[in-house]
């Protein structure tokens, strides 16, 4: 898959790059004596670039992450990673699509600040990779073409199944769907191709993304299972906790104030309305994790 990069505000970026090639002209010609402050005082969160959020995303995951005819990011997530970043003061937001089964690795090892691609929260991944509090919870889906038999997980044996590498679809099928020949993709688009041209019978992945598919090619969610215990999170690499607190008070943020509820009906219109992330006033019982 062909990995694009999409620079918001590359104007900006140059401007400041340019004010800051004055500042250190200055600082020369002054001997020095101008201090640049402390490294924390300069880059609190631990950026790759200060000032700049890199992300590790997916192009194909509509409607969580995708790129637009234009080859921008959007979806949810997408949109709710910005705002939640404009909050901490950052809107130099730069998404790069990578293949699902790379990015926790490159988050980990520093080529990007977050990862932001419906990535749900495991003990197995908070192995490498700390998470953001949970803001999206749902169903894992297998999607077939209306004509096959896959109804429920006993219909499956027997069958082709495609998961993308590293995802959860494809633990749980390895778990789960022991006597199923479980056919593994780089990501989306090519397990859903493989459908369409009858090679595998059905393709594993998110409840949403699915329903976009569906519609786009007459295929049809034959199983939904629930993934309420892997709430996605925003991933970042372990240890940078002054980030982590703001992410976290900023995501809160805009769930409170509506923001979320607001993407939320955008992104998945005429999907259950989950509860524990609207504003506390419009929650049920009140209850809140
Ligand atoms: O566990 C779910 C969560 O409940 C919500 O429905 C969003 O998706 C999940 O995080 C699962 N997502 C998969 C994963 O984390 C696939 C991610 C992807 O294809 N981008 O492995």
């Amino acid at each position: 898959m062909a990995r694009k990069s999409f620079r918001r505000t590359a104007g900006r970026t140059a401007i400041a790059a340019a004010i800051a090639g004055v500042l250190a002209l200055t600082a020369c010609a002054q001997g020095g004596t101008a201090s640049s402050g402390s490294d924390a005082d300069d880059n609190p969160y631990g950026l790759i670039t200060p000032g700049q959020i890199r992300v590790a995303s997916l192009g194909d995951s509509k409607p969580y992450t995708f790129t637009d005819e234009s080859g921008t990011f959007t979806g949810f997530d997408v949109e709710l990673f910005t705002d939640v970043a404009g909050r901490i003061g950052i809107d130099d937001v730069v998404f790069t699509g990578q293949d699902f089964s790379g990015l926790l690795a490159a988050v980990s090892n520093g080529q990007f600040d977050v990862g932001v691609a419906a990535i749900g929260i495991t003990e197995e991944r908070e192995k490498t990779v700390d998470f953001s509090d949970g803001y999206l919870a749902g169903y894992l889906t297998v999607m077939a073409s209306p004509d096959s038999d896959i109804t429920d997980e006993d219909s499956l044996a027997g069958k082709r199944l495609g998961v993308v590498q590293g995802t959860l679809q494809e633990a749980y099928a390895v778990k789960n769907f022991t006597d199923t020949e479980l056919v593994r993709f780089p990501d989306n688009n090519s397990a859903i191709s493989a459908v369409v041209s009858g090679s595998i019978d059905a393709h594993f992945l998110d409840y949403e993304a699915a329903k976009e598919y569906a519609d786009q090619y007459g295929l049809e969610n034959a199983i939904d299972i629930p993934s309420f215990d892997a709430p996605a999170g925003f991933a970042i690499a372990k240890g940078k906790d002054e980030f982590k607190k703001a992410l976290n008070d900023a995501l809160h943020e805009a769930m409170e104030d509506g923001t979320w509820k607001e993407l939320y009906e955008k992104w998945f219109p005429g999907s259950p309305m989950p509860d524990q992330y609207l504003p506390s006033d419009e929650q049920g019982d009140g209850d809140s994790e």
